[in-house]
Parts: structure tokens; sequence; C-alpha cells
């Protein structure tokens, strides 16, 4: 028997942690621990745990198939290669469109933006980031000069206070909820705002539920007590921010008075006090937020509000503070360093930037690239293609399920059928791919070697254990492979993912100073890392932020509802999102035998109260619906819910979630509002 270990990174969350896969005569069939990872010292969650169940999965992709008369057949490489590169030669250069991948790598996220730019010349190219943080990276930036988690995830221990707020860390990014934890017991106080209470609740000295969509409120007002008891850090005001007097107009007025914010948000005036002194008199003290934040028709006045709370109580630049916007997938960060969004190329240069596009022009060694304006985002996208037919003719989808992820799932299936041409590159046969045309059979993280950037910036390794099952390529390969047959052999000539990293260094200050030999060590690198004797920076903003002027910017914020608010017809708040055990759209937790056992089923959250008035009983299967559409769904009649609010985890293809969510976009970041809409829940009577 041969039995090796390979090192690792995890597929799932972008925590990143490390583990070691167990490979037996040249399979995967396990996990063990590998401890010298800072990140998560040998231990993960239970998706880490049984990362290699869905590897060898008798359903994984094998072959390319091409759809002839509305069924798949088995294709060569050859025959799929060549009907792709005569449909995308026929199209003009911003009649196609490309989904780059949070779950695969970095190089070959880079090959899919420069793919999109230099091959098939169409300035639209974007990812699931648009579902996620696009209000982080707008937000901050805006703030900050720079839309990254600012400190590391070992530093989250140090913190005398942490307000979590939008994010169930202890489900979500299981390994930070153990930093967590760590700062708990090293003194700090936990306070927890969230409409549910979640493991991460129990964790908390302070829990506060609230209604969804209500958080500026929340925000303002406890930024207006901190400034009443004179607890703002005047000399980090002073010296490092701007526009303070404009934040001070807004948040003191009356609407944002605790009692005022008691009505909006539902939380009592005395926890809201409880947590401006905590976070006034506890320092340096950190902010943890994800999805309950960004997810809003106003997520980038969310961020933008979490960053004035956090610039107010002079918590940047330093260990133990920081605006921690935790990242979701593996290689969320990655994919948009790498420039996988309609508006930058690596490293968040500009599109619109002439300079910039002459130095890709150059680097590519390429006549032309994509003209230099921003492309579509993923949810315009939709759009467009539903609304207007005809003009995006081909879809090129590298790991994503919008079929799934994807708000109000009536409209993407009309957009998706309205293109000519769609090819879908994944692992499993989704509900995506099998809208498409040609279905192209990739490895999974386990068949190749790559690198991934966690949400702590942290740039890591993924190491081959075994071969990809059947006719299935890497997907840098089967990227180099058409755009070679596409006329570009020559820029995309590339024998290995290192060979396609040191380009990607070369061409992004940030990761300048990057190389595989550097990155062996456990530790690996933090961007920005723009030298080769650079040590890479966990803390963001130490002496100065990134502003053109190094000062971090005030934004004054009124609170607004979200797009649609619960009326007669409609009379419940309707939130989505994630449990412990499952990813997203389910291709590869609920191929994972340990994992679905656990949860086989999904259901939707009615508060007790609520149940009564409609007279449903918990387990019974209701009807939920909005005005988008209606799904059938088991209720769990529950306390942990906050009275009007009602939640569904949008892993279950059974009962999908995104049949119900808004397509209101956020006007800035185009995030849709997938954490409130208005929604009826009824019960199922059977007819006689
Ligand atoms: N197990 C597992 N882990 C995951 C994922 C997964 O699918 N499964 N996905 C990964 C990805 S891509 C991401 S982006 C992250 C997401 O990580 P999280 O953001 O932590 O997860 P969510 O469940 O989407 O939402 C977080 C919380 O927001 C709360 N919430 C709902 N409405 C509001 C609101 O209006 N305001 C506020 N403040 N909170 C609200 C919900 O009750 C929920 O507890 O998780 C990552 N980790
Ligand atoms: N209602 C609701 N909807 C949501 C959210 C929510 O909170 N509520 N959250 C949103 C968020 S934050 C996110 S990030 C999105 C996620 O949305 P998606 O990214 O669309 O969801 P996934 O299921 O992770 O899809 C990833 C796909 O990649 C494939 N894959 C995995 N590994 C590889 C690989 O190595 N190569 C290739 N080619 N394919 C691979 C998987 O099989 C899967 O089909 O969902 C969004 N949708
Ligand atoms: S916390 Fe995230 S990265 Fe760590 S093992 Fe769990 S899913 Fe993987
Ligand atoms: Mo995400």
């Amino acid at each position: 028997m041969d039995l090796k270990y390979v090192q690792t990174t995890c597929p799932y969350c972008g925590t990143g942690c490390s583990f070691n896969l167990v490979v037996k005569d040249g399979k995967v069939v396990g996990t063990q621990p590998y401890t010298r990872s800072p990140v998560n010292e040998g231990r993960v969650c239970p998706k880490g745990t049984y990362a290699h169940e869905f590897v060898n999965s008798p359903d994984r992709l094998t072959k390319p198939l091409i759809k002839k008369d509305g069924k798949f057949v088995e294709a060569t490489w050859d025959e799929a290669y060549d009907l792709i590169v005569q449909k995308f030669k026929s199209y003009k250069p911003g009649e196609t469109a490309c989904l780059a991948s949070a779950r695969v790598s970095n190089e070959e996220n880079y090959l899919m933006m420069k793919f999109a730019r230099a091959v098939l010349k169409t300035p639209h190219i974007d990812h699931c980031a648009r579902l996620c943080h696009s209000s982080t990276v707008a937000g901050l930036a805006a703030s900050f000069g720079s839309g990254a988690m600012t400190n590391s995830i070992n530093d989250i221990a140090e913190s005398k206070c942490l307000f979590i707020i939008g994010s169930n860390t202890f489900e979500q990014h299981p390994l930070i909820g153990r930093k967590i934890v760590q700062a708990k017991q090293n003194g700090a106080k936990i306070i927890y705002a969230d409409p549910r209470y979640t493991p991460t609740a129990r964790q908390a000295d302070l829990y506060m539920p609230f209604i969804s969509g209500t958080d500026v409120a929340i925000l303002n007002g406890l930024m207006q007590e901190i400034i009443k008891n004179g607890w703002e850090d005047k000399e980090f005001i002073e010296k490092r921010t701007k526009d303070f007097e404009k934040l001070k107009e807004v948040v003191m007025k009356e609407d944002y008075s605790l009692e005022n914010v008691s009505k909006i948000s539902g939380i009592p005036v005395e926890s809201l006090k409880q947590t401006a002194e905590w976070l006034g008199t506890c320092k340096p003290g950190a902010i943890l937020y994800s999805m309950g934040i960004t997810q809003h028709t106003v997520g980038v006045d969310n961020v933008r509000s979490v960053a004035n709370l956090q610039m107010l109580l002079g918590n940047l630049g330093k260990p133990g503070a920081g605006v921690n916007a935790l990242r979701g997938q593996n290689n969320v960060q990655g994919a948009c360093d790498m420039g996988a969004l309609p508006n930058v190329y690596t490293g968040y240069q500009k599109v619109t930037d002439e300079a910039t596009r002459k130095k890709f022009i150059e680097a590519w060694g390429v006549d032309d690239i994509a003209e230099g304006k921003v492309g579509y985002t993923v949810t315009e996208l939709i759009n467009v293609l539903a609304d207007k037919p005809g003009e995006i003719k081909g879809l090129y989808i590298m790991g994503e399920n919008p079929m799934l992820s994807d708000p109000d799932l009536h409209h993407v299936e009309k957009g998706l059928k309205n293109a000519e041409f769609i090819v879908v590159q994944d692992i499993f046969m989704t509900e995506t791919a099998e809208l498409a045309d040609v279905v192209l059979p990739a490895a999974c993280f386990a068949e190749r070697d790559g690198t991934q950037t966690s949400t702590e910036r942290r740039v890591q390794r993924w190491r081959k254990a075994q071969n990809p099952p059947g006719e299935a390529k890497e997907d840098w390969q089967i990227i180099c492979e058409l755009a070679a047959r596409m006329g570009y052999e020559k820029q995309f000539s590339f024998k290995s993912p290192e060979e396609i990293f040191n380009e990607i260094a070369a061409v992004t200050p940030s990761y300048h100073g990057m190389s595989y030999a550097r990155l062996e060590k456990p530790e690996a690198l933090h961007w920005p890392c723009p030298s080769e004797d650079h040590p890479g920076t966990p803390i963001l903003h130490r002496e100065k932020f990134a502003t053109p002027d190094g000062l971090g910017i005030f934004a004054p914020i009124e609170w607004k509802p979200p797009a649609e608010v619960p009326d007669e017809e409609y009379p419940f708040v309707l939130t989505t999102g994630r449990i412990l055990w499952h990813w997203h759209t389910g291709s590869m937790t609920r191929r994972s035998v340990t994992l679905d056992n656990e949860v086989p089923t999904g259901w939707i959250e009615i508060n007790p109260e609520d149940a009564e008035e409609l007279g449903i009983k918990n387990n019974e299967v209701v009807r939920a619906s909005t005005r988008r559409g209606s799904v059938e769904i088991p209720a769990r009649v529950t306390p942990e819910i906050i009275k009007g609010v009602m939640f569904i985890p949008f892993h279950y293809k059974e009962h999908p979630a995104n049949r119900l969510t808004h397509n209101a976009l956020d006007p800035i970041s185009k995030i849709p509002e997938f954490k409130a809409c208005a929604v009826k829940v009824e019960k199922i009577t059977k007819e006689a």
C-alpha cells in the first residue's frame, strides 16, 4: 500500500485553514491535521474534516459534454474546443461575458481575467464576490482607500471588545470563532447583534436581536451615544481622519437617539447603552462583520457606517482593533485581487486608467485588449440577458452556480435561456450546467497546485494530491488550451501554475515580492508584499490610510429601509443565509455523505408567536411566497429568531430560497438584497 500526506489549504471558507490530505494508492481517502499552520494549528471544522468526501464522488464530471437536441452527449476535448472556438470567434467584443470563480486558484482567476480581456476582448467579467462583499470592497475603498480586512485572524484574540454584527462566525468561519473564544478567555467583552440567536450568540456577553435591515440606524445611534459621553478618540480623529463634522451632523440628530433607534430596530435602549459603553471604554476593539451587513440595497452605507464607528473609536491600524470583513469563499479575496471584476485588473488597478491599460497590453504582448470601460457586474449581466436579448450572446461560466445562488431564480433562468451559447466548467453537473451548451469537466482543489488568498490577505498553497477523474483537466489548463485555439498560444504558454504566479507577481504591485519559494513556509505571506525582502503586511493602515492624502474619510449616512418592506399582503421580513454543514448550492457538501447526513433538508425559521398567529406547527410543511415565487418548505418554529423575521438557508435545491429573494441592488456595489424582502407564509390545506 502506498500512503502519503499532502499538505494543502481548505477548499471551503475564507479562513484559510491547512490540513493534510491522506492519499492511499493514488486516491484521496481522508484528512489529517497539519499542526504548523498559524491559522488553525491543526484544528478544522466539519467541512474541513470531510473535505475529501466529494473528491471521488461517482457524480464527478469526467468527460466534456455537448448538448445535442436538448440532451448532453459525451464528446472529445477537441470536439468541445472546436465548437467553443467557432462560437466565440463569431461574437464581437462585448457580446460575451465571463464568470470567474472564488472556488478556484489565483492562477486560474488570473487566466480567466486575461482570457476575457485579451482573447474575447470583453469588459464583462465578474464573479460571486458581487453577491458577497462587493459592498465591502466599495465601502472600505471609499473610507480607507483599500477594500480588505484590516487585521489578521490571530489578532482577533488580542482584542478587548469584539462587536460582531451580521456574521454568524461560529457556523460560517468556525476557526475564526475559535479566536473569539480566545479573546473572551483573555477578558474581552463579546457583543453580538443578529436577528437570530445563532451558535455565535451563545458566546456573547451581550446579545441584541433586531429586525433585519436596520443596521445603519443602530450604528448611528451607538455613535451618538459614544459622542455624547465623550468616548470618541479625539486624537485619532484629529490626526488620521477628515469630515468628522459632517458625520456628527447626521448621527447627532434626534432620529438616532437611542429611543428612536430602539423603535426602529427592536433593540432595548439599555442594550444599546451597554454596547456603546463597552465600545467606548474597552480598547482596542474590533468589529467582525459579513453578509448581514453587505447584502442590502444599503450595503455600502452599512459598510461605511462600520468604518465610521471604528474611526470614531480610533480602532484602526493597531493590534486587536480593525474592521474585519470576513470574506466568504476560500479564494474570493484572491479572485478579486486577480481582477476578476468588471472595473479593475490585478491588485485593483483601474480599467479606466489608460496608462494601466497600456501596461497590460505590453505585459501580455497583444495588439489590443478590451476597451477601458467598466463592464457588467453579475447582477447587471443577468438583467441585460433577461431584458435585452441579443446584447450578450456567449457566456463562459467557471465554478459558479447562479441557477441557485443568484436572486430571483425565475429572472435568472429567463436570462440564461436568452443566451445563445453557454459554456460551464465545473466539477459536477449543476443546475446552471444543465442550461449549458457545452460542459467542461474540471479538476478539484485536491487535484492541482496553485495558490489561494484567505480573508486575512494570506496567500497560501494548494498542493496536488491525486489525478483528476477520467478526462477532467485543471481549470488553468483548460483556459490555456482554449486560448491557444483562439490564436493566443504565446500568451497562454504556461507549463505550470508557478509560471502563471510569476506573471501575476510581475504585474501586481501588492503581490510583487511573492514567489512559490517564499510561500513554502507555514505562515506564507500577507499582501501587500511589494518586494522580495518585504515580510508581508498582517495589519493595514498602521501609520496612514491608503487614500490619496492618507486620511480616513467619515461619511454621513442616513438610515433607509430595505427596498421591499412588509405590508398587509406580505407581512414578514425574509432573510436568508447559511448553516454550518452545507456550502452554498450544495454541489460539494450534499455529495459529502457525512455532511449531508447531518442536515439533509432545508426549513423556514418562524418565531413561535408568528407561528401561533398563522396556525403553524413545528415541522409542518408550509408555503412561503414573495412577489417573485413560492416554495413549499418545513417550518421550524423557534424562539431563536426575532418575531417578524423569517429565515431560510439557501443550500437546498428542493426549496430554493432564491426563488423568493429580491433582485433589488445597492446602487454602488450592485449587490442584491439577500438579507431582507417581504414574505408571507401559509398553511398548505390539502384538497379533499
Ligand atoms: N458552513 C458554511 N460556511 C460558509 C459558507 C457556507 O455556505 N456554509 N459560505 C461562505 C461565504 S461565501 C460567505 S459570504 C460567508 C457568510 O458568512 P455570514 O455572513 O456569517 O453568513 P450568513 O448566514 O449569510 O449571514 C450572517 C448572519 O446575518 C444575519 N442577518 C440577517 N439579516 C441581517 C441584517 O439585516 N443585518 C445584520 N446585521 N445581520 C443580518 C443572519 O441571521 C445570519 O446569522 O460564509 C462563508 N462560510
Ligand atoms: N439567498 C441567498 N443567496 C445567496 C447568498 C445568501 O446569503 N442568500 N449568498 C451569496 C454569496 S455570499 C455567495 S459567495 C454566492 C455563492 O454562489 P456560487 O459561487 O454560485 O455557489 P457555489 O455553490 O459555491 O458554486 C461554486 C461552483 O463551483 C464548483 N466548483 C468547486 N470547485 C471547483 C473547481 O475547482 N473548478 C471548477 N471549475 N468548479 C468548481 C462547484 O461545484 C459549484 O458548482 O451565493 C450568493 N447567494
Ligand atoms: S473554518 Fe473554513 S477554512 Fe477552516 S476548516 Fe472550516 S471551512 Fe475550512
Ligand atoms: Mo460569499
